[in-house]
């Protein structure tokens, strides 16, 4: 396939950083909530060794925020979600699947809960401000719902800890997962959470000024030389290995969470109010029939742009494959794959075709160990 310049516009917004991104060397975006998304810099795999190393500051404006607030701010967030937050607290992140009056997916925001009656919902790639707005003119809600100008920058990385102590001071290392507070740098106050889309800890910074943002991100660079600090963004092969989930790649509004692994975060039997509750109830009495696995293929390379079919040995559907990278870590291609019912069971084999030849994989456990 080829390769082409893709032409920026209003229409696709640019961040506060990407004029700084682009002079740290950024080569190749994505499109995610409308908004440019860095992929790369030096080189996938490059920038994934660095990562498992060092500390990188990634700019991650395009995980939109969805701030709700009003009297019944509660009520609409928890009919969005499935996940039980009737006993939720202000300071805390919430992985929280966004399912429809179907059951299906939405979307899987980190939902953080500002106060009683303010909430951001931390967005992955589709317009959830629209689903709430209609929700909300459907129930007669008394809320408020809006796209705030956040634009967060990730600090990743083992090293992360040392370098977020130099800005914002040692007490930063308290900081529990999935916990945020504000902490000062130069007399301002910054949300900062315990949190990130990788697996090499770290902190996301939710900046809510451009020009404090901008000198902010220079500061991490100046302050993190003795930590090896780089510009990075999420990395594919990484968040692979970690099975941490893309909305829109690993799954879409054509799944319902038990297919995704999703269980731990449906509360069928508390008495909360969300949409598709019912359908899930069904879905769940009657069991699924596919589901989301770890695929391990012994190949060297593999690019995903659409699902790939894999086969067994008759030529049977064995499920498809929605995301893959080679693993430097597993020596081998490794995927995450929608498989059917039969062949979920870890171990089965299957062959796939990669550029015209046939290759042979196993299905397996998420996370890969
Ligand atoms: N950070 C913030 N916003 C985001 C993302 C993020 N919005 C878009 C996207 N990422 C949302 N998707 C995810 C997916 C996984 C996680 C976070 C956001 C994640 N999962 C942990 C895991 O799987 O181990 C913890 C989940 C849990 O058990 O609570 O971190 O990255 N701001």
């Amino acid at each position: 396939m080829k390769n082409f310049p893709i032409i920026r516009s209003r229409r696709l917004r640019s961040t506060p950083y990407t004029d700084r991104i682009e002079a740290h060397g950024v080569s190749g975006y994505t499109v995610y909530n409308h908004m440019l998304l860095p992929v790369s810099f030096k080189s996938v795999e490059a920038d994934y060794e660095h990562l498992k190393k060092f500390v990188q500051v990634w700019d991650v404006a395009a995980e939109r925020q969805v701030q709700i607030t009003g009297k019944d701010s509660a009520e609409l967030v928890q009919l969005m979600t499935c996940r039980d937050l009737s006993n939720s607290k202000v300071g805390k992140c919430y992985y929280a699947p966004l399912i429809d009056d179907q059951g299906n997916l939405v979307n899987d925001p980190i939902i953080n809960k500002l106060a009683d009656d303010k909430w951001w919902l931390s967005i992955a790639d589709s317009d959830v401000i629209f689903f709430a707005k209609g929700l909300a003119a459907g129930y007669k809600f008394d809320v408020e719902i809006t796209e705030p100008n956040v634009n967060i920058l990730a600090v990743q990385g083992p090293l992360s800890d040392n370098l977020m102590a130099r800005i914002f001071g040692e007490e930063i290392r308290q900081l529990k997962f999935f916990n945020f507070k504000y902490y000062e740098f130069k007399k301002r106050k910054y949300f900062v959470a315990r949190s990130g889309w990788s697996k090499q800890s770290g902190f996301e910074i939710y900046v809510e000024d451009d020009l404090a943002g901008q000198d902010l991100y220079d500061q991490l660079f100046e302050n993190g030389k003795e930590f090896n600090v780089r510009a990075g963004c999420p990395n594919l092969i990484e968040r692979i290995e970690s099975a941490l989930l893309s909305y829109g790649n690993d799954f879409d509004n054509r799944d319902n969470p038990f297919e995704v692994n999703f269980d731990k975060f449906v509360s069928l039997d508390s008495n909360i109010n969300f949409l598709g509750k019912d359908k899930l109830k069904q879905i769940k009495q009657d069991g699924i029939k596919r589901k989301l696995m770890g695929v391990r293929i012994d190949h060297n390379q593999i690019n995903i742009h659409s699902e790939k079919t894999l086969f067994d040995e008759n030529d049977n559907v064995v499920g498809q494959v929605r995301s893959a990278a080679y693993s430097p870590k597993f020596k081998k291609v490794i995927g995450i794959a929608m498989i059917n019912k039969p062949y979920w069971d870890a171990k089965h084999q299957f062959k796939i075709d990669i550029e015209g030849k046939i290759f042979p994989g196993t299905v397996c456990d998420l996370p890969f160990i």
